[in-house]
């Protein structure tokens, strides 16, 4: 997908999906590989000139309407503060903004782990860009929307669902390698995987990568990537370690960063090993990567809770289930299932059924066709 100037008919509607991940969590941040997919769920941005201030409303997000004028407007530690995180980067890239007016709203449900946050950030940025007349690539876009959150949002994410949520196109898997930000587009529709569906369960458990766990979590990371780059100098991050070299370490770094470690370079092999399956269109194979990579988030990387472990442990029994695991920031949020579209409807069925009895709590499944991503869809308008 080229810069956004390339899209001649600007229209003043702009929108961005969310994303669920089919494999590599938490690689995103030490140099590793992902394979998501944007989903059919989005914000809008609908943009107008005004005549002074910015301002950013919203009667959408949790049943909210805030008006905001100004890039300067308080952090509020809800919904806006993405759009302004967004306007300041705009701005610090030296574009002259001139006034306007920003409605934002959406479906992608909150806090469930389905990068609602990403797709504010990449629509708010894909409509002031048109709104100035101005072109980014997607890599660019991307990149500037990691900047809004870390700087202004302060939240510690990586790269890749602002990537996803830009650059996806339908019928497909984004498999990104976050080191260079080079990726590829992998037909989601070839062999069994044609007869697949991709089913997301939503525990409700609600989650936020800005408390103190995700964070806590990369510290961990960092801990042990640091000890095998001082042993292994050619190592530049945890995207080129192998276990070999994370088990020499062992005795110097703690338990913990240990686990870490173990799991996003079992977890980089995994999304190779998918990659592979989804080019054969194995769902087999696909699956099983799928089970283990759950199994290393739960024992390993230790970001899951019981609820979304009983969500991925009996997802996996029932007929035409290849596979289950917690997809994206973790401690809540969403299980992503591969399933026999010819079984979707009964999965759903019963797998709600199951988790109401065990938790009380209804939960909500979503069949989640592989979409375009902002700039796909800005193309397509
Ligand atoms: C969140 C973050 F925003 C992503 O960058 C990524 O680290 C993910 O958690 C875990 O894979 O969605």
């Amino acid at each position: 997908m080229g810069p956004l100037e390339s899209v001649a008919h600007c229209t003043k509607r702009f929108t961005a999906p969310g994303r669920v991940n089919l494999l590599g969590e938490h690689t995103d941040y030490t140099g590793g590989l992902v394979l998501p997919m944007a989903i059919p769920f989005a914000t809008t941005a609908l943009v107008h000139a005004a005549h002074s201030g910015y301002t950013f409303t919203s009667t959408a997000f949790d049943g909210a309407h805030e008006t905001f004028a100004g890039d300067d407007a308080p952090k509020t530690g809800n919904w806006s503060d993405y759009p302004v995180g967004v306007l300041r980067e705009v701005l610090a890239l030296g574009f002259d903004v001139p006034p306007f007016s920003l409605q934002l709203d959406g479906n992608v449900p909150l806090g469930a782990g389905l990068s609602s946050s990403a797709s504010i950030e990449v629509a708010t940025t894909v409509a002031l860009l048109c709104h100035i007349g101005k072109s980014l690539t997607e890599k660019q876009i991307a990149l500037l929307c990691q900047r809004a959150e870390n700087r202004y949002v302060g939240s510690p994410c990586g790269i890749m669902d602002q990537f996803v949520v830009t650059a996806a196109i339908a019928g497909h898997a984004l498999l990104l390698n976050t080191r260079d930000l080079s990726f590829e587009h992998l037909p989601m529709n070839s062999g069994a995987l044609a007869g697949c569906s991709i089913v997301v369960a939503n525990s409700m458990v609600k989650h936020s990568i800005a408390n103190g766990d995700y964070g806590t979590r990369r510290r961990e990371l960092e801990i042990g990537q640091t000890a095998i780059r001082e042993a292994y100098p050619d190592v530049r991050d945890l995207g080129d370690a192998t276990m070999h070299q994370l088990e020499a370490c062992r005795t110097s770094i703690p338990a913990e960063s240990y686990l870490r470690c173990k799991h996003v370079i079992t977890e980089n092999a995994r999304v190779r090993e998918a990659a592979e399956a989804m080019k054969r269109g194995d769902a087999t194979a696909l699956g099983d990567a799928m089970n283990r990579s759950h199994a290393s988030q739960r024992d390993d990387f230790q970001d899951s809770v019981p609820e979304i472990d009983f969500l991925a442990a009996a997802a996996v029994t029932l007929p035409g289930c290849y596979g289950a695991r917690l997809t994206g920031g973790g401690f809540g949020g969403c299980t992503v299932n591969l399933v026999e579209t010819a079984a979707t409807e009964s999965f759903q069925n019963a797998l709600a059924a199951a988790y109401r009895d065990r938790f009380g709590i209804t939960p909500e499944t979503y069949i989640c066709t592989p979409s375009d991503g902002a700039l796909a869809q800005l193309e397509n308008s």
